[in-house]
């Protein structure tokens, strides 16, 4: 019985799995297409994990839904006015109240407990093979490899005016991100201006950009996704162009990105001394500075 139960779940999970890869981006990109209805298809650990577990809560909400419609079509019939004329005067049933309370909190607590592993998961870096630097800005994004040459360089979206044939509107940029696959990719994000937040749904990765902060999460991109653009976008409300700050990562091979790195480092050569990275570098001068100063006024 309980194999059987477990057949039929992990066939519904399959099922939808593959109804939804059916609606994946075009060839050679990984976003959402018209009228799609699953997730983006996972291209990191961590996404892989929330959309089997994503998969996971809808065969228990499907079970729920399923029992509370049955037991309340079953009081339609069974109780109805016809059928129970003298209805029970029950006011209280001690057992009965007990367990409506104790099976949904069981539930919850069956969901928190795997929920919290991904959350960690998802939080907690591996050993970190490099270090890619986000900084969001009004209204584009700045990106830095420190381990690669520590070169650094801005990525705008082109407009529509200016698009190729395929290019995608809303999602194409002058400069992708391009990162290797099958690489620990230690991510730190910050701001110029205001809050941004960099937002890869095929990742899972989702965190604010925060002036004077610097948030870090991870991500590693599955080694089928080299050759592939991966689409994103700004997704905390950040001013007037908020809409057209895309973020668009070319995934490649540990290879090309070596190859990549040595060119870019040429490309986006600079000879202007560097610039303040954050506020918060000023910020935390300012919080040295009254230390110091409260320190002497205490002697
Ligand atoms: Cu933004």
């Amino acid at each position: 019985m309980r194999n059987k139960f477990m057949t039929f779940g992990l066939a519904l999970i399959g099922a939808v799995v593959s109804f939804g890869s059916a609606f994946a981006g075009p060839a050679g990109e990984v976003r959402s297409a018209p009228w799609q209805m699953w997730l983006q298809e996972p291209a990191s650990p961590t996404a892989e994990r929330i959309v089997a577990f994503n998969a996971q809560l809808l065969v228990i909400e499907t079970l729920i839904v399923i029992f509370v419609l049955g037991l309340m079509a079953y009081i339609a019939v069974r109780f109805n006015a016809k059928r129970n004329p003298v209805p029970s005067k029950t006011t209280h049933h001690t057992m009965l109240e007990v367990v409506w309370t104790v099976v949904p909190i069981l539930i919850l607590v069956g969901i928190a407990v795997p929920s919290l592993k991904h959350l960690y998961f998802a939080d907690s870096i591996p050993e970190a093979d490099m270090t890619l630097k986000v900084t969001g800005n009004q209204w584009y994004w700045t990106y830095n490899y420190p381990d690669n040459g520590d070169f650094t360089f801005d990525s705008l979206m082109i407009p529509e005016d200016e698009l190729k044939a395929g290019q995608p509107r809303l999602l194409t940029v002058d400069n992708k991100v391009v990162l290797p696959v099958e690489t620990n990719i230690r991510l730190l994000l910050t701001s110029n201006d205001v809050n941004h937040n960099w937002a890869l749904p095929s990742l899972s990765v989702k965190l604010d950009t925060i002036p004077g902060r610097i948030n870090e999460t991870w991500t590693r991109i599955h080694e089928k996704y080299a050759g592939k653009t991966i689409y994103g976008m700004c997704s905390e409300l950040c001013g007037v162009n908020h809409g057209f700050m895309p973020i668009a990562i070319l995934a490649v091979s540990k290879e090309e990105f070596e190859a990549w790195t040595k060119q870019a480092q040429q490309t986006f050569a600079s000879d202007a001394p560097p610039v303040p990275m954050t506020r918060d570098i000023a910020a935390i001068d300012n919080v040295e500075t009254v230390r110091v100063a409260d320190a002497s006024a205490a002697r």
